[in-house]
């Protein structure tokens, strides 16, 4: 199979939401590779991590996102899809931290309360340990109380947070605010994102950073850090 071949047939999988060889449908391709087996042999065949993660499994999950957003697909043909582009991701991970060596900074990540996306969130966590950060993941739905106990517990340096939702963008003010009253504000720089988050509303909420995408995340970390 040629490489372009191979890519294609990765971003078919994920829209197809195939996780693996025993992904049971379509009925057709049981038993043939899914996203796993192929992203594995893509990285065998030497194409490039960065070619895998950002021009094929994050694609194909913008048009997921596309065709969910015309009506094509419902809510489980999409969290189908995210589990194999997370088979993919689970792939590429040690190759990406592999690049990174002693951690270069503590950050904790987490979606907030409320919201369950956790693909964006754990591709930003990916990339920031293959960056070389030490990344302390907190899941998706992290009550307040638990942003600030980790902050308190184990002085990260960076505090990331991810909204996916309008209606969970507040959480991150609400985080921003508690940190302020128990007077921890000032010990850490603060990262958010997300697809409703902007620039704007990062510097109304008095977050310190904003970033579009997981690699202008890694850019920002360093940034805000001063590692650059
Ligand atoms: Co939902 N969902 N979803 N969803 N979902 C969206 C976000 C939506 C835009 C779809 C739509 O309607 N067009 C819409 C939100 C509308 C809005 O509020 N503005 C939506 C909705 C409405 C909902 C539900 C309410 C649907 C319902 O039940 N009626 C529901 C909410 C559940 C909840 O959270 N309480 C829901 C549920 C789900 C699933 C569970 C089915 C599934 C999530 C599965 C999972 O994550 N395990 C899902 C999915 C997959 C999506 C879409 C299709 C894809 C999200 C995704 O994974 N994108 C999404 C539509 C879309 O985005 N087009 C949609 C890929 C990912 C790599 O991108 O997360 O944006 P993203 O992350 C990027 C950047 O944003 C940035 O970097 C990442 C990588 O480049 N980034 C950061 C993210 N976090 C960052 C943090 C940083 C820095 C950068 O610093 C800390």
């Amino acid at each position: 199979m040629t490489a372009n071949k191979l890519l294609e047939e990765i971003t078919s999988n994920v829209i197809e939401g195939r996780a693996d060889k025993n992904s049971p449908l379509p009925e057709e391709k049981r038993g043939m590779p899914g996203v796993k087996e192929l992203t594995e042999k893509a990285l065998e065949e030497g194409i490039d991590v960065e070619v895998l993660l950002n021009k094929t499994l994050i694609m194909a999950m913008r048009t997921v996102g596309s065709q969910f957003e015309s009506g094509e697909i419902f809510i489980p043909e999409m969290l189908i899809a995210a589990q194999a582009l997370k088979a993919g991701m689970e792939v590429l991970k040690p190759v990406i931290i592999k690049k990174g060596l002693k951690p270069i900074g503590k950050v904790a990540i987490g979606t907030v309360k409320g919201d369950v996306h956790d693909v964006g969130k754990s591709l930003v966590k990916m990339m920031l340990e293959g960056e070389g950060f030490e990344v302390i993941d907190l899941g998706i739905d992290v009550p307040n109380e638990i942003f600030i106990k980790t902050v308190k517990a184990e002085k990260v340096q960076l505090l990331g947070m991810s909204s996916l939702l309008t209606i969970t963008m507040m959480e991150m003010k609400n985080v921003i605010e508690s940190l302020k009253e128990v007077g921890i504000r000032s010990r850490l720089k603060i990262m958010i994102g997300g697809a409703p988050v902007t620039e704007e509303f990062a510097e109304q909420i008095g977050a310190d950073g904003y970033a579009i995408d997981a690699i202008r995340a890694v850019r920002k970390a360093r940034e805000l850090l001063a590692l650059n």
